[in-house]
């Protein structure tokens, strides 16, 4: 290792060890990283192509993967090496970890939800390809300039990228616009644009690199660079008009997963890597020497949500366009080659695009569309239409040209089955399954915890890196006051990390012995960060009127970005941020409350704030937060949740037990019912003095006295709207952080209680979610050789 480090400072870089920095010692590690997971690659691959296995392709617009060094370096089972390679050379290993920047090519949950996927199926050895967009800037860095977010963009491509390869010769191209004639019942599109696709892959190195897998992601190149006639004519602007369109396409990635945004350009980007990835999956599949016919055999297409759907269509398109089926013919082959995730009911996300306008950008495709429409309405007549209102409604698209449509939570999915596709469910009432969402147990724990991860191996061995369910051995355990001290220290140790971090960023004391409680989430209203921060000025009167009444000290901590035109969103962080420059600058309560919201959360900051946690924020409306992730990863590390009957909170309970979870608030069902009482929110906050006192604060300006009707408008929609019930659940929220804050003061009992979170969280691995996929939806077994190896 050390050899090759300095073979590739010197080889790679240019650079002699004296002159080098710690950029250069990071490249180097890592192309001495790449190097081996190459090793384990390129034989994966052989070996995919020689059995003619069946491959999972998953279409993501996201993949959230973040930092990767380490990850590599854990999964090829190389930390001790690196780190002693690069002592040996004076180098400190953790420093140029962190280094790296992460790449942040995803939103939120879904985006590292596909991250999570990919590194399962390379654990457990299924032949899988993720593919995605290369962005040139991924999810905006987030500032605050007096309290408020500040958007500027990410920069992660101006170092090289060094875990991906370039492939120049995989090239397809995309087109765009113009008209469609049809001559002898054939279709010819004849397009306005096109752009090229090329490929830069990704290895993706499974546990003990038994695997490995490719994210491929897409670049747009111009199909000629610039058109020199126009150049020599002096219209320079006309001149370098492919290369701008090339460039825009993949140039940012949309900086919200709710709502639409840059219409035509979104709906652009999704088409443009839709296509080359189906492009690609068929050349790859035709090479082989295959019958098309076939091609359901071969390929499993998994949708991550709408963004991908055009992918039915596409598909059918080149089917019969391309390689001359009938049309009924191909929609029968292209839906047993694809399934879709549902990943959330907020209508605002389901994706519609005016039919004017997918016309004008897909032609051929809208006219697919409508076959696609015809057919479902000749075989179920009155069913719900594809084109609808003038628009084309991508989910029922998804749905219907899906063999199997599945939701990431049990709740979730029985609420998919009797809310958005109730009709669809009906018709076909053995498509709709459920995958309830996992995460990676490699990154999630081995990686970002190595205090509780070494003790636990300590005590039960590893097994639980491959198989989470042996986290169960530890179950015993709680009654055990040794081994609870050592997992309490081991939380410790996280503390005081955070807290060092804390100190050294932003200027703030806070006591590892205090409780950390944490919400860090995209910001949103039916994630109800306002709800916490309003029952932290709640906790704040209650602390200052009574400072001597044996609180429970507590941080709380907040980390989340704002979609840029998401104008309540962006409220609720500044009255965050004005809250915290208030409590935390109040002589009395210095040492019981603390508010902290560090800017730019992202995967790297969320891997040092979820082993410190004490308690984890899992407080959205029910029935609106379709699984979460970031609630497993807490319970993962032995936090304890205060949460709602939301999402896959749900199963978290039943597995932790309920004496091992703090719940509030209404259950779905309750909020359904609670929705149709005029004046709900009127009637909660009549009822509740302390509500009644601390908006009276926040509209005295107590927290902005420099502007005091800063916030009026974000007190009124509590009063005249609150869709999201933040008053009809805030005192039951209120009274349970207190029960928390008195459960917080018996260490012991807390420990057993963080302990058995940890023990119970086996179901919750991404391993457990990608072997129900691969059973239920994609019908691939791991590779005989992989499981073998893992056995
Ligand atoms: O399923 C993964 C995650 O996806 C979302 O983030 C999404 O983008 N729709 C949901 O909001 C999460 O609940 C879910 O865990």
């Amino acid at each position: 290792m050390k050899n090759d480090i300095l073979r590739h400072l010197r080889y790679g870089l240019g650079k002699d060890a004296a002159h080098s920095s710690t950029y250069d010692w990071r490249m180097a590690l890592s192309r001495a990283l790449r190097d081996r997971m190459v090793d384990h690659w390129i034989p994966s691959t052989q070996a995919a192509y020689k059995s003619k296995s069946k491959r999972v392709y998953y279409l993501s617009m996201e993949f959230l993967i973040g930092r990767l060094v380490e990850d590599m370096a854990s999964n090829l089972g190389l930390v001790d090496e690196a780190r002693a390679a690069l002592s040996d050379l004076g180098q400190d290993y953790d420093l140029i970890v962190k280094d790296e920047p992460d790449a942040a090519l995803g939103n939120g949950g879904l985006g590292r939800l596909a991250a999570c996927f990919m590194d399962s199926l390379a654990t457990l050895g299924i032949p899988a390809m993720g593919y995605g967009i290369r962005y040139e800037h991924g999810l905006f860095e987030q500032d605050f300039v007096e309290g408020q977010q500040v958007e500027r963009p990410e920069t992660w491509l101006q170092q090289d990228h060094i875990w991906e390869f370039e492939r120049p010769e995989v090239e397809y191209r995309i087109t765009f616009g113009g008209h469609v004639e049809h001559h002898h019942d054939k279709a010819h599109w004849h397009p306005g644009e096109t752009v090229l696709a090329t490929a830069y892959d990704t290895p993706v190195i499974g546990w003990k690199g038994r695997w490995g897998n490719t994210l491929r992601l897409w670049a747009a190149q111009p199909v000629k660079v610039f058109d020199l006639a126009s150049f020599n004519r002096g219209d320079y602007l006309s001149a370098s008009r492919s290369e701008a369109l090339a460039r825009t396409i993949c140039r940012v990635l949309y900086p919200d997963d709710t709502t639409e945004t840059g219409k035509e350009l979104r709906l652009k980007q999704e088409y443009f890597f839709t296509s080359a990835s189906i492009q690609d999956l068929i050349r790859r599949f035709m090479s082989d020497g295959g019958d098309i016919r076939n091609l359901p055999d071969a390929a499993a297409i998994q949708l991550n949500d709408t963004h991908p759907a055009i992918a039915g269509p596409e598909l059918i398109r080149l089917l019969v366009d391309d390689h001359g089926l009938k049309m009924d013919e191909a929609m029968a082959l292209a839906r047993r080659c694809l399934g879709y995730t549902n990943h959330t009911l907020l209508p605002e996300a389901l994706e519609r695009w005016p039919e004017w306008l997918f016309g004008r950008v897909l032609p051929r495709h809208l006219e697919i569309v409508r076959e696609i429409e015809d057919d479902h309405q000749r075989r179920f007549p009155g069913s719900p239409r594809i084109l609808e209102h003038g628009n084309v409604c991508m989910g029922e698209l998804a749905f219907i040209m899906a063999h199997k449509v599945n939701g990431v939570s049990a709740l979730h999915t029985e609420l998919v089955k009797q809310t958005v596709f109730a009709d669809l469910h009906k018709l076909h009432p053995q498509r709709i399954v459920n995958e309830t969402n996992g995460i990676t147990q490699r990154r999630w724990l081995k990686t970002c915890n190595p205090a509780l991860s070494t003790l636990i191996t300590g005590q039960i061995g590893d097994g639980w890196i491959t198989d989470l369910d042996e986290l169960a051995k530890l179950k015993p355990l709680s009654g055990d006051a040794q081994f609870k001290d050592a997992f309490m220290a081991a939380k410790r140790s996280n503390k005081e990390r955070l807290s060092n971090w804390v100190k050294a960023e932003m200027g703030i004391d806070i006591d590892p012995a205090a409780m950390f409680d944490v919400q860090i989430k995209r910001i949103h209203e039916y994630k109800r960060q306002h709800m916490n921060i309003l029952e932290t000025i709640a906790l704040w009167n209650e602390m200052k009127a009574r400072p001597d009444a044996g609180w429970t000290p507590r941080v709380k901590i907040f980390g989340g970005k704002a979609a840029p035109g998401y104008y309540v969103a962006k409220e609720i962080i500044h009255l965050i941020n004005d809250v915290a420059a208030t409590i935390n600058n109040d002589p009395v309560t210095k040492d019981l409350l603390k508010v902290v919201y560090p800017p730019n959360y992202n995967v790297t900051m969320a891997e040092m704030l979820i082993p410190a946690a004490d308690l984890s924020e899992q407080i959205s409306t029910a029935g609106k937060e379709a699984s979460g992730t970031g609630n497993m990863k807490f319970a993962l590390n032995g936090a304890l949740t205060i949460g709602t009957l939301d999402g896959a909170n749900v199963e978290i309970r039943e597995h932790v037990g309920a004496e091992n979870f703090f719940l509030f608030g209404l259950t779905a069902d309750e909020v359904m019912e609670r929705r149709t009482h005029p004046g709900y929110a009127r009637a909660a906050i009549d009822a509740s003095p302390r509500m009644q006192r601390i908006f009276g604060q926040i509209v005295e300006g107590r927290f902005s006295p420099q502007d005091p009707s800063r916030y009026h408008g974000l007190v009124g929609t509590f009063y005249d709207s609150d869709y999201f019930l933040v008053t009809c659940d805030f005192d039951s929220y209120y009274d349970t952080q207190r029960r928390a804050d008195e459960a917080f003061k018996n260490e012991r009992n807390w420990a057993a209680m963080a302990l058995t979170n940890t023990a119970s969280m086996g179901f919750f691995s991404s391993d457990r979610t990608i072997k129900g996929y691969a059973k239920d939806i994609w019908h691939v077994g791991p590779r005989p050789d992989v499981a073998e190896a893992a056995e």
